[in-house]
């Protein structure tokens, strides 16, 4: 057994309170990973941690198993300082929000992620940039601890998998068809989880389709630019996905951004390319992300937010 696993399980069972989180806004990563770790800790060692998370959850989680486990951090059963913290799959500290408080006053706390990450903030780090989800920082520290689990956590696992791979679209190696190739052999059903998922509000994929059909082209249309305006914001369903992945479909489109009027004068900014890295864009806005996925919120007016993105793909 790994020394950092090891490492994880004697905290894991020296605490009387543990504390489970991951970034604002949770995806399917974020999520399933934090919901998969609650039962792990649960089958192997009775504890039955506190899952909390800020922002909002995409409705497209709705169905996913223990969703209930995981609460508002404002709604959380937790008083007093945890005795152990985890943070999973966060990136950076601006995409904490406010469990941060929380994660603050744990006596301890360890992070497990896998964004690249200058300014780490967890008191033991167990960190993999190569790995493609955080599910399969997981799925690798299950098999190393030798812990118990079940149907619940297999599923967890690959929707977590699934959807930070896009589906494998962003499989950087075998490592994540491997795990996959693992839990279909133990049962698990790849459609049923697509089903899952698939299973967005007729009004969000109504506003997707708009945004994309306003889309602008630049640099001999190489850069797809689409905005969701306050409006639309409203019924957009966590990042986007629907939209970035249409635009992705079209002949020629190398680039992607999508502009979300949070509020008036804040932008959410999501980049993706098909093979050119763009993270150095979202981190010169002020944000981060993976090679090819990338974000950031930037403080300012939409019209002075997108000139100054479009001036950034000049020359890339
Ligand atoms: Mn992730």
């Amino acid at each position: 057994m790994k020394s950092e696993t090891k490492f994880l399980i004697e905290k894991i069972k020296s605490a009387n309170t543990i504390l489970l989180s991951a970034h604002k806004n949770p995806d399917g990563d974020a999520l399933c990973s934090v919901l998969a770790l609650y039962q792990l800790i649960f089958l192997n060692y009775g504890k039955e941690s506190v899952c909390v998370y800020d922002g909002n959850v995409p409705e497209a989680l709705r169905y996913i198993p223990l969703r209930g486990r995981a609460r508002y951090f404002d709604h959380a059963e937790m008083s007093g300082a945890a005795d152990l913290a985890i943070l999973l799959d966060y990136g950076t500290t601006n995409n904490i929000g406010g469990t941060r408080p929380m994660l603050d006053a744990a006596k301890f706390l360890i992070e497990i992620d896998h964004h690249k990450n200058d300014n780490k903030i967890g008191d033991f780090c167990i960190d993999d940039e190569t790995a493609a989800a955080t599910a399969c920082l997981l799925y690798d520290l299950m098999i190393d601890a030798g812990w118990e689990y079940d149907d619940k956590v297999l599923n967890l696992l690959a929707l977590g998998i699934l959807t930070d791979t896009g589906n494998f679209k962003y499989a950087k190696d075998g490592r994540s068809l491997r795990i996959m190739g693992n839990l279909v052999d133990q049962g698990i059903e790849i459609n049923r989880l697509l089903e899952l998922l698939n299973n967005k509000p007729r009004k969000t994929i109504q506003t997707e389709a708009g945004v994309v059909a306003n889309a602008e082209f630049f640099f001999r249309n190489r850069l797809a630019v689409a905005i969701v305006d306050s409006d639309a914001y409203k019924h957009l369903d966590g990042r986007g996905e629907t939209a970035l992945s249409l635009l992705g479909q079209i002949k020629g489109v190398e680039f992607i951004v999508l502009l979300k009027q949070q509020k008036e004068n804040q932008i959410g900014v999501s980049i993706r390319s098909k093979h050119i890295p763009i993270n150095q864009i979202a981190e010169k806005l002020g944000g981060g992300g993976h090679i090819c996925a990338a974000g950031a919120v930037v403080c300012d007016s939409l019209e002075n937010v997108k000139n100054k993105v479009i001036q950034m793909f000049q020359g890339v």
